[in-house]
């Protein structure tokens, strides 16, 4: 398991959800902080520069954990249940764009609000085809680029849609596809699911990102959520992914990215070293 943070291009509005802006100096203060990884939050693929990010992570010996697409709904209104064929168009190409990036940086995308919702008008039905319908289309090109795509339940107050991840289990079913899979954000999860460490165990064949944020959406350790039942969990499901931290900013972004470090790297530590004893078991 590593650590990473969410960051973003310096001129992301508030709906990006990331700690840090600018990718420069977010890389090389995520490095220096103790993270292992960034996860990039980006509107579309023409924000980076690959040869630039690759000299960036380089020189700061970091990785990208994941590529995020929430701009991608809140900035440009793309998503993949959206009625007009257009639309949808357009939104394979974003992401197709985004996927290739992938290809070279973290080997995913997740499509979080960008997946879509149930619109006035709309049955829940024709929402769930249009997602289905959009997932195989870029599941495949994902899969040429060994690309995983991750769907990440979102709380109700969020969106009308894949609200927890017994539901993100049940409609990937529908998708068929090797490379897809459940993002999984303990914030959403303490509003949506029954118990975090079970539904986290009875869907672990699905997960292969985690978002952690406390109850309040500030750095784990602030709020009131157990992150040893969490740890527990995704140790019983063998979990081999990035924790990234997903939190607001607040005043001070730098100190919210310390405390969720300082937090966070002695609980994975311990973690790994169950996993590692774990596996010498016969
Ligand atoms: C994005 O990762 C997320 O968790 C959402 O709350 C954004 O709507
Ligand atoms: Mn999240």
């Amino acid at each position: 398991m590593k650590t990473a943070v969410t960051i973003a291009d310096s001129n992301a509005k508030d709906s990006a959800f990331v700690v840090w802006r600018g990718f420069r100096e977010s890389i090389e203060k995520a490095a220096r902080y103790g993270y292992d990884g960034v996860e990039l939050a980006l509107k579309g693929a023409e924000e980076i520069h690959a040869k630039e990010l690759r000299r960036w992570l380089k020189d700061s010996n970091m990785e990208v954990s994941c590529i995020t697409t929430g701009q991608v709904f809140a900035d440009r209104g793309l998503y993949f249940t959206h009625p007009d064929p257009e639309i949808r168009k357009k939104t394979i190409e974003v992401f197709s764009g985004l996927i290739d990036l992938a290809g070279e940086f973290g080997g995913i995308v997740n499509a979080g609000r960008s997946r879509g919702f149930v619109g006035p008008g709309q049955t829940r039905e024709e929402a769930e085809t249009l997602f289905v319908d959009t997932m195989q289309v870029l599941c495949d090109r994902a899969a040429s680029k060994q690309v995983e795509l991750l769907i990440e339940p979102v709380n109700r107050y969020e969106i009308n849609f894949i609200n927890n991840l017994d539901q993100g289990s049940q409609i990937l079913s529908k998708v068929e596809r090797p490379n897809c899979g459940i993002h999984a954000d303990v914030f959403h999860m303490n509003i949506e699911d029954d118990k975090i460490g079970e539904s986290l165990i009875r869907n672990g064949n699905w997960i292969r990102y985690v978002h952690f944020a406390d109850s309040n959406r500030l750095a784990p350790g602030l709020g009131h959520l157990d992150f040893h039942e969490i740890m527990e969990a995704l140790k019983a499901i063998h979990y081999q992914g990035w924790v990234s931290a997903e939190i607001l900013p607040g005043e001070d972004p730098d100190h919210m990215a310390r405390k969720a470090i300082t937090y966070l790297k002695p609980l994975v530590m311990e973690y790994n070293c169950e996993i590692k004893k774990r596996r010498v078991l016969p």
